[in-house]
């Protein structure tokens, strides 16, 4: 800094306080050193990540938890090829994010410099905002936008690109305006039009999802269920909205949901959407709405309404403010549907009851352990494979969060995990995930030890990419190719970062194994090592039917 005033980087940075950024997650790169140096001695803690995707990652699973911008910086071509993961998931999974790229100087722009690419063109399809900074006198408004859009109406991803000779540049710019995010409400002809059709139902289904979420959104969600006595079922990877002790918890659309779910869902006569877009996996390969059912869709995105299905009553306006807003009409004291909301939530209870899956380390019994020994305020993170179909059915969440990507991208949890340890240092922070997604990203496990994150990462190594041949099976039968995996010993592989690891191969060692995890005070990887045969809760690879 000079007279002159300050330097692109030192802008960025300070912008980066007065948003209130607590942590940033990058991999260097030599574009983007005036930002770095600007973050010397700041209050702002540089997690160095050891891959860009695995920073990505974290930055969006902090978010999620946090409800606060995550953001990641990363350097031109192909940092932010490796980013690109990450804005991908935050993108599906409408989680407020920023990217800074380092870029090539205005200077060469344009000659396809070293690692140039138009970083707007490449990430439009990507995210809700790309754009280049070419003016040090735009940047402070642009920053401001940037925050503005990440966490406006539905919320997301934002990419800016910093070309490397403009955050050397020195200027005095105004400085950067925390802007307020744009949240839309509803009317009151809304809420009361909701009620009125509500009150006509039968057989309704509340269906919360979506992002952004507060404390006081999801008190406020607790209550409107049990208010109105609604049985409330959420989408993909959302089942920490709601507490699993709740009466009127009727379990999640998932991937494989409860057919007793599914089945109710198909009949009920209203859906209630609050905040989810009703996705390809929760409407079951868009099958949901079915023609004939009254939908009454509330979303913080207006371009989300409409877009896909036909909603009789649509309604812009965050899910939170919608459900602390409609706690205010009256609900009928009998309601029509007080039994239909029992019946589903029997069916969750017999369905999500830990219980033997088989194997000699018997992954059903794993959760019925877990069940019981996790704290009430634990993490869980969650990758993409069959191994989370038994996390995600058998466990219970509400004051337990449940990170996981809707976009189901694989190397997510152990990155994940990290980025919530690190948030969040006092809580129980636990890492589920395949033998084939812990080689996607394992690697930061090097950034949790050197940051001093805690996650305890269960690896299930069934010895295969087992979601893929289980589609393999059932539409090739006995043609196995590219799922084998010849695995490490993921324990010693965990030693050598410095990290606690254990295998484990019986269903009675798990136990101690786990207690050990949570008192060793370190990261901790367990190796369990599952029965490659039982492929779902439910189902053997062996006796897989072909499908027509
Ligand atoms: C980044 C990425 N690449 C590929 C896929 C496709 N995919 C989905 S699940 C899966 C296999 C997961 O294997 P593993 O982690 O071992 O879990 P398992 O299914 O065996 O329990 C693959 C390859 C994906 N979802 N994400
Ligand atoms: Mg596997």
């Amino acid at each position: 800094m000079t007279k002159k005033g300050r330097t692109g980087g030192h802008i960025v940075t300070e912008h980066l306080l007065r948003q209130g950024v607590e942590r940033v997650f990058c991999v260097p790169g030599e574009s983007y050193l005036p930002i770095l140096d600007a973050l010397y001695r700041k209050k702002i803690k540089t997690i160095v990540c050891r891959q860009e995707g695995g920073a990505a990652f974290m930055a969006e699973a902090q978010a999620k938890l946090t409800g606060k911008t995550g953001v990641v910086l990363a350097t031109r071509g192909p940092g932010a090829a490796n980013a690109v993961i990450g804005i991908h998931t935050a993108m599906q999974d409408s989680t407020p994010l920023i990217l800074l790229l380092g870029d090539v100087g205005r200077d060469f722009y344009g000659r396809e410099a070293f690692q140039e690419v138009d970083f707007a063109a490449m990430f439009a399809p990507l995210c809700k905002w790309a754009a280049r900074v070419e003016d040090i006198a735009h940047l402070p408004s642009m920053l401001e936008h940037a925050f503005q859009q990440a966490v406006s109406d539905r919320p997301g991803p934002v990419v800016l690109a910093l070309p490397e000779d403009l955050l050397r540049e020195e200027a005095a710019p105004p400085k950067a305006k925390v802007l307020p995010a744009f949240r839309p409400q509803a009317s009151r002809d809304q809420l009361d039009a909701a009620a009125v059709l509500l009150k006509r139902a039968k057989r309704p289904l509340l269906i919360a999802g979506g992002s952004q979420w507060t404390e006081e959104g999801r008190a406020a969600l607790d209550l409107l269920a049990r208010k109105w006595k609604l049985p409330i079922a959420v989408p993909f990877r959302r089942q920490d909205l709601i507490s699993g002790q709740h009466p009127g918890f009727a379990g999640d659309l998932g991937i494989g949901p409860d057919p007793q779910l599914l089945k109710a869902a198909m009949e009920a006569d209203l859906l209630f959407l609050l905040g989810t877009r009703l996705g390809e996996i929760a409407s079951q390969g868009y099958r949901l709405p079915v023609a004939g059912q009254t939908v009454i869709h509330v979303h913080a995105g207006a371009g989300e309404l409409g877009k896909v299905f036909h909603a009789d009553l649509a309604i812009n306006a965050t899910p939170d403010s919608f459900v602390q807003a409609f706690l205010e009409p009256s609900a009928p004291a009998k309601p029509a549907w007080s039994a239909w909301t029992k019946q589903l939530r029997q069916a969750r209870q017999e369905w999500s009851k830990p219980q033997p899956t088989g194997g000699t380390l018997d992954a059903g019994l794993v959760m019925e352990t877990l069940e019981r020994l996790l704290p009430d305020d634990a993490i869980l993170t969650v990758d993409a494979g069959n191994f989370a179909g038994w996390p995600q059915r058998f466990l219970t969440f509400g004051s337990r969060r449940l990170l996981g990507p809707t976009c189901g991208a694989m190397g997510y949890s152990i990155p994940a995990a990290v980025g919530a340890s690190l948030q969040e240092p006092d809580r129980t922070v636990v890492s589920f995930v395949g033998d084939g997604g812990a080689l996607m990203t394992g690697q930061e496990l090097a950034t949790a030890i050197q940051h001093k994150a805690k996650p305890i990462i269960l690896i299930f190594d069934n010895g295969m990419f087992g979601t893929i041949r289980m589609h393999q099976e059932a539409r090739y039968p006995g043609r196995v190719v590219a799922t084998d995996l010849q695995n490490p010993d993921f324990a010693s592989w965990a030693e050598s970062f410095g990290a606690f690891g254990q295998t484990v191969t019986k269903t009675k060692d798990f136990e101690p194994a786990f207690k050990r995890a949570m008192a060793c005070g370190k990261a901790t990887v367990l190796h369990l090592k599952t029965d490659p045969d039982i492929i779902t809760p439910r189902m053997r690879l062996t006796k897989m039917k072909p499908k027509p």
